[in-house]
C-alpha cells in the first residue's frame, strides 16, 4: 500500500498531540524530531525534511493554535496543510491543443512504466475527458516494445500506429499525427524508448522529437503541412521505488526537455514515499498521475490533499465516492436501492454487487481508503477469492432460487445440490443463504424504518437486525481518527 510505513510511523508520533487540550513548545519539539526521523526514514529529501518541520512548527506555535481549544488536532491539521502544500495543493491537469490532436509524449528511464502508462493515460482520458487517443510505438530499439504497445491497446480497445523498427522515430511520429488527423483521433500518445541509464542518444532523440514533434496542419491545398510546435506534454514517467534518486532524473530529463509534469509509477509497492514528496518541492515539476498498480486502469490523478489525508489516515473518502461512482452507473444504483427499500432483494441484486465491488477493484484496496481503518487493515486478511466462491454458488442456483431467496433458506436439498453444483462445501452454501437471509432482512427493517427512529438506534448504540457496534470511548480521540 502507498506510504503505508511512511504512514504508521507519523500516525504514530501525532498521536502524542491528537485530542490534547493543552500543548507547550517541548510537546511540539518532541511530536517533531519524530516526525523529522520518519519522512527521513521514508527518503524524504532532508532538505525537504528541514523546510518541513521548520514550518509546521512556525504555524504549530501560532497563538490561535496554542490558544484554542483542540490545540493536539489543530496541529493535525497544519501536518496535514504541509504535507499538502509540499506536493503542491491541487492536483495539476493536462492541457489540451483547441484544435486538432493533442501531442502527449511520454519518456522516462528503462521499465519505469512508459509502455504501460501510455494505455492507461489513454484509457483514463478517454473515459474522463471523452477524447478519441491513439498510440505511437516510438520505441524502434526493440522490437518486442512494438507488441507490447499492441497488447495494451488491444486490451483497452485502442489503436496503435507503429511503422515497424526502420524508420526514424521522428518520421514515425509524423506520419502517426498525420494518420490521428485523418481518422479523426484528437489526442495522440507517444510511447518513446527508454534507457538503462540517461545517456546523450537518447536525450537528442527525445529533443529532436519534442521539437519536431509537432503540430501538423491541414493547409489550403487540403495537404499536411507542418509547424514546428512542442508537444502539449512531455510527462516523465518516475519509479516511485527509486526515492528522493527520483530528482536527479527527473532534473536531467527537464533540463534537455522541459517536462510538463510527472507521473509517478509503481506507488502501490512504495511504502515509503521518498519522491512522492520529494519531487514538487524540488523540481517545482508537478506529480501529474500516479500509477497504482499493473492493471490497465490503475491510474489516478495525483491530489496532494488526498494524498495528505492518506499519509495521516484520515482516509480518501472522496477518492473511495469517485471509484464508486466512475464503476457503478448512478441510474443503476437507483434503481438498486428502490428495490431493497421495497424488500424485494435477491440474489440477482446481490451478484450485481459483487460485480460492482469487484469492478472498483479489490475490496482490501477499497477499505483502506476509508478513514481509520487504514491500519487495521494490515492484519485483515480479506480474501477476494471468496467472491468467487459466492459467484459460483449463485450460479449456480436456478433463476427461480435467485428470485426467491426463501426457496433456498427452506429446503437442504436444493443447498446440497448447489454445494454440488458449485463445487463448494455444504457448509459454506448453508452460510451463504443464512447470511443472505439476515442481509434481508437488516435491510429491509432499515428502509423501513424513519429517519428519526433509526438515529435514535444508532444513538443507543443498537443497529436495526440486532447488530450494536461497540460504544466509542472518549470523543474524537479514536487512533488514527482525526477530527479536522
Ligand atoms: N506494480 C506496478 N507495476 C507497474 C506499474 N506501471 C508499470 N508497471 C510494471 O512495470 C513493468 C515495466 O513497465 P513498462 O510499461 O514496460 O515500462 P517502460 O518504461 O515502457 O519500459 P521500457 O520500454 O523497457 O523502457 C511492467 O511489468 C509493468 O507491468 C504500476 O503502477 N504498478
Ligand atoms: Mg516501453
Amino acid at each position: 500500500m502507498p506510504f503505508e510505513s511512511l504512514s504508521e510511523r507519523i500516525q504514530m508520533s501525532l498521536r502524542r498531540i491528537t485530542g490534547r487540550g493543552k500543548l507547550n513548545e517541548n510537546d511540539i519539539d518532541e511530536m517533531m524530531k519524530e516526525v523529522r526521523l520518519s519522512l527521513l526514514e521514508a527518503d524524504v529529501n532532508y532538505k525537504v525534511v528541514k523546510k518541513f518541520t521548520a514550518d509546521v512548527k512556525e504555524k504549530a506555535l501560532g497563538e490561535k493554535i496554542m490558544k484554542s481549544l483542540t490545540p493536539g488536532d489543530m496541529v493535525v491539521k497544519v501536518v496535514h496543510d504541509e504535507l499538502k502544500a509540499l506536493m503542491g495543493e491541487e492536483a495539476v491537469g493536462v492541457t489540451y491543443k483547441v484544435s486538432g490532436p493533442s501531442v502527449f509524449m511520454l519518456v522516462g528511464l528503462q521499465g519505469a512504466g512508459k509502455t504501460t502508462h501510455c494505455g492507461k493515460l489513454a484509457n483514463y482520458l478517454r473515459k474522463k475527458d471523452h477524447k478519441k487517443p491513439l498510440l505511437i510505438a516510438a520505441d524502434i530499439y526493440r522490437p518486442a516494445a512494438i507488441n507490447q504497445l499492441h497488447t495494451v491497446g488491444k486490451q483497452l480497445g485502442i489503436e496503435v500506429f507503429d511503422m515497424g523498427t526502420n524508420h526514424k522515430v521522428v518520421d514515425i511520429v509524423k506520419n502517426g499525427i498525420n494518420y490521428a488527423k485523418e481518422k479523426g483521433y484528437d489526442l495522440v500518445i507517444i510511447d518513446t524508448a527508454g534507457r538503462l541509464h540517461i545517456d546523450e542518444a537518447l536525450m537528442n532523440e527525445l529533443k529532436e522529437l519534442q521539437d519536431k514533434a509537432v503540430e501538423i496542419y491541414e493547409d489550403k491545398n487540403e495537404k499536411f503541412g507542418e509547424t514546428l510546435r512542442e508537444p502539449d506534454e512531455v510527462l516523465l514517467t518516475i519509479d516511485a521505488m527509486m526515492g528522493q534518486d527520483a530528482i536527479n532524473v527527473i532534473t536531467t530529463f527537464n533540463e534537455a526537455l522541459k517536462i510538463s509534469g510527472c507521473i509517478l509509477t509503481k506507488l502501490d509497492g512504495d511504502t515509503r514515499g521518498g519522491a512522492a514528496l520529494s519531487i514538487r518541492y524540488l523540481t517545482q515539476i508537478p506529480i501529474k498521475f500516479m500509477g497504482v498498480g499493473e492493471k490497465l486502469d490503475q491510474l489516478e490523478v495525483f491530489h496532494p490533499d488526498r494524498m495528505a489525508g492518506r499519509i495521516l489516515g484520515m482516509g480518501d473518502v472522496v477518492s473511495l465516492i469517485e471509484k464508486a461512482t466512475e464503476s457503478v452507473e448512478e441510474e443503476e444504483a437507483m434503481k438498486m436501492a428502490e428495490k431493497m427499500q421495497k424488500g424485494r432483494y435477491d440474489y440477482d441484486d446481490f451478484m450485481k454487487q459483487i460485480k460492482w465491488i469487484k469492478r472498483m477493484g479489490s475490496l482490501k484496496g477499497l477499505l483502506s481508503l476509508i478513514p481509520g481503518l487504514g491500519k487495521q487493515l494490515k492484519d485483515l486478511e480479506i480474501d477476494d477469492k471468496q467472491f468467487s466462491y459466492i459467484e459460483a454458488i449463485i450460479k449456480s442456483m436456478t433463476e427461480e432460487e435467485r428470485k426467491n431467496p426463501e426457496l433456498l433458506a427452506n429446503s437442504y436439498s436444493r443447498r446440497e445440490r448447489l454445494a454440488k453444483g458449485a463445487g463448494r462445501p455444504y457448509p459454506e452454501v448453508n452460510a451463504l443463504t443464512k447470511r443472505f437471509e439476515n442481509m434481508k432482512k437488516q435491510i429491509t427493517s432499515l428502509a423501513g424504518m424513519d429517519e428519526d427512529k433509526l438515529n435514535e438506534q444508532i444513538a443507543r448504540g443498537q443497529m436495526p437486525g440486532g447488530y450494536s457496534p461497540k460504544p466509542k470511548k472518549g470523543k474524537g480521540k479514536g487512533r488514527g481518527n482525526f477530527r479536522i
